[in-house]
């Protein structure tokens, strides 16, 4: 049988290729790269799969139903039913056995069958003209559009709803105290209604200029990021008609399907984890569904050979790639072990254990490891899972990674012992080899760089008092009196931080060198941009001690945040926290309302509400309920608010 020589579709010509497969006439045919050519490629692979795929059909024996229980998503499934030994092995004799072959032979034939009026139906297709074809095609695109499009709307499967305990009030019975309250709720209201009324649907916005502002962790689209950051503060404050704001715009604006590069671990911190925060105090299904959305975007970035994510990753076309800085091509240990909290929360809303497995994977992948020391380095190449660069700290590039392992642990009810065995001996070997106390007898958290510790500790470390105080309660040896103690005593080195400042607003990074003791000494570490850490551990250590001086220094922050960052368009940071008249950066970050003004309010809150035993902050502080297993109520019923 010849084939007709095709007309050309594209002007590009290729060699000519050898079309025949073995059970065909033998025929060489000269084609052009052409639809027609991948679409025969694609129905022949598509043939061939189906029948290889008939060989592996597994035995429906050892199909196993991923439930939506708290165990089936937090624990792997071990099926140790039906008494198998070897489920992997069945031997099957006699009349069983004759019966078996014919219906193989009968299976082989349909096959066969199947195949060849493929290839039939194939050789049609390349019959048809270009027209009919891009028609075709184009039929095709429609269809799958519309199919996307319906899978949008369709909700998704109901699930067991923890119990969701004080969502609302904590209202101070102290006049002071509530007074302080109203007074970052009024700065609340000044950063959102500035950015509403100038940034509106841009991520950020700039103070100053009165414009939207953005960078690249968040791509080169609108996506928002204040609105959905700030939602779940909006809420626990009670400005509900900015709440409703807020969610219309995301109704009808947010889209992730742009061509846009993203950072996988800020778009999960601040967007998954804003909206599922959003979804669980409002119980509005439309921040569930962009969440999961969102979350499918994110999940290209796992193909790597090591299932290590990649740092970015494109929303439309789900190419991966790292930050060009980081050591030989590496992964951030802060990026991708900061992904836990909100992956598990998507498999238990959705019944898809696919998030799940991927960080369980990333868990599994690091336990195998060895660790210098006992300490992470904070590169890790995911082409060849080797360490990059022997750079260890608890600030930028290491920090979140260490409390989502105390988080996982709380998260899962206290259940997840690997998680917590995990932190314990990381904490231990930071407390060995990073944790020091300066002449002045300041306890701090050095970096350790190539076989020497950095006397220097960043803004971001700061947020490890809190994490202190949190783990105390169930560590090791009962040493939670040592880890509470340890908590305040980094609580109070970043204080002094501040007080050691022009503006009593922390640096970015402080030094402990000679004379020098928490003051930051280059220029380029003197700025402040609204960040929370500090403040994060005056909440945290507020909760587990009711020492009164943590509100105190809570206060001070936020009237020195009010003086010198407070913009007639918002809040800005600053450039030199030890200059007495601040040039400011013109920027108001996310995380101010995600976070620094969530913290704040929180510290002069009664501790009623989002009471800590059951809910579990993320690390753009938005709250995630601890998945009590006693605590859920069943499929299909509404939470309980
Ligand atoms: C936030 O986006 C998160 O807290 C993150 O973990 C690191 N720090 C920034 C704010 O400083």
């Amino acid at each position: 049988m010849t084939t007709p020589a095709l007309l050309p579709l594209s002007g590009r010509r290729i060699p000519p290729l050898n079309l025949g497969p073995p059970s065909f006439p033998h025929h060489r045919a000269t084609l052009r790269l052409s639809e027609k050519f991948i679409l025969l490629l694609i129905l022949s692979a598509f043939i061939t799969l189906c029948f290889g795929a008939f060989f592996f059909l597994p035995d429906s024996s050892k199909h196993k139903r991923f439930d939506l229980g708290l165990e089936d998503v937090l624990i792997p499934h071990v099926d140790a039913s039906k008494g198998a030994k070897n489920p992997g092995v069945f031997l099957i004799h006699g009349p069983d056995e004759h019966r078996h072959r014919e219906e193989e032979e009968r299976l082989r034939n349909k096959i066969r069958a199947d195949h060849e009026k493929a290839l039939e139906e194939a050789k049609e297709k390349l019959k048809k003209s270009r027209e009919e074809i891009r028609a075709e095609i184009q039929t095709e695109k429609n269809k799958v559009v519309q199919e996307m499009k319906t899978k949008e709307k369709k909700p998704l499967p109901p699930v067991p709803i923890p119990n969701l305990i004080g969502i609302n009030g904590g209202d101070p019975e102290d006049n002071d105290i509530r007074k302080k309250r109203e007074k970052i709720k009024e700065m609340m209201k000044h950063a959102w209604d500035n950015y509403r009324m100038y940034g509106w649907g841009h991520n950020e916005l700039r103070p100053i200029a009165k414009k939207g502002h953005s960078t690249n962790i968040f791509g080169s689209s609108q996506m928002g990021a204040t609105i959905v950051d700030a939602l779940d503060t909006l809420y626990i404050m009670g400005l509900h008609d900015e709440f409703g704001d807020g969610q219309k715009w995301i109704e009808e604006n947010l889209d992730f399907s742009v061509n846009s590069e993203v950072s996988v671990f800020e778009v999960n911190i601040r967007f998954i984890g804003g909206l599922l925060a959003a979804y669980y105090l409002s119980g509005e299904e439309i921040f569930k569904i962009k969440a999961v959305q969102l979350a499918e975007k994110l999940l290209p970035a796992f193909n790597t050979p090591t299932g290590i994510p990649w740092a970015m990753v494109n929303l439309k076309s789900g190419v991966g790639r790292n930050w060009g800085w980081a050591s030989a091509g590496s992964s951030i240990l802060a990026e991708f072990g900061t992904l836990h909290m909100e992956f598990v929360h998507l498999s238990y809303l959705t019944g898809d254990p696919v998030y799940y497995k991927k960080v369980m994977h990333i868990r599994k992948l690091l336990q195998k490891m060895d660790r210098p020391n006992g300490l992470y380095p904070n590169y890790l190449n995911p082409r060849t899972g080797r360490w990059g660069q022997y750079h260890t700290s608890v600030g930028g590039l290491g920090d979140s990674f260490y409390e989502y392992l105390l988080k996982a642990w709380l998260m899962s009810d206290k259940t997840d012992h690997e998680a917590r065995k995990m932190y314990d001996d990381a904490i231990e070997a930071i407390e060995k080899h990073l944790i020091k106390k300066s002449r002045g007898g300041l306890t701090f958290i050095g970096e350790w760089k190539n076989g020497h510790l950095e006397k220097k500790m960043g803004h971001l470390a700061c947020f490890a008092g809190g994490m202190f105080a949190l783990g105390a309660d169930g560590s090791r040896m009962d040493k939670a009196g040592h880890y509470l103690e340890l908590g305040a005593e980094i609580a109070r080195t970043c204080h002094e931080s501040y007080d050691r400042t022009a503006l009593k607003l922390g640096p970015e990074s402080f030094k402990f060198d000679g004379a020098v003791e928490a003051v930051a000494v280059r220029q380029a570490e003197k700025y402040y941009i609204l960040r929370p850490e500090v403040i994060e551990t005056y909440w945290y250590l507020w909760r587990f001690t009711h020492d009164p001086r943590y509100r105190q220094w809570g206060w001070e922050a936020a009237l020195a945040i009010e003086k010198y960052c407070r913009v007639s368009g918002g809040f800005s940071g600053v450039k030199d926290v030890y200059s007495s008249t601040p040039t400011h950066d013109d920027v108001q970050q996310s995380f101010f309302l995600a976070e620094t003004l969530k913290y704040l309010y929180l510290l002069f809150s009664s501790d009623d509400l989002l009471p800590l035993d059951h809910w579990v902050f993320n690390t753009e502080a938005h709250p995630l309920p601890v998945l009590h297993l006693a605590n859920t109520t069943l499929s299909g019923n509404p939470a309980v608010r």
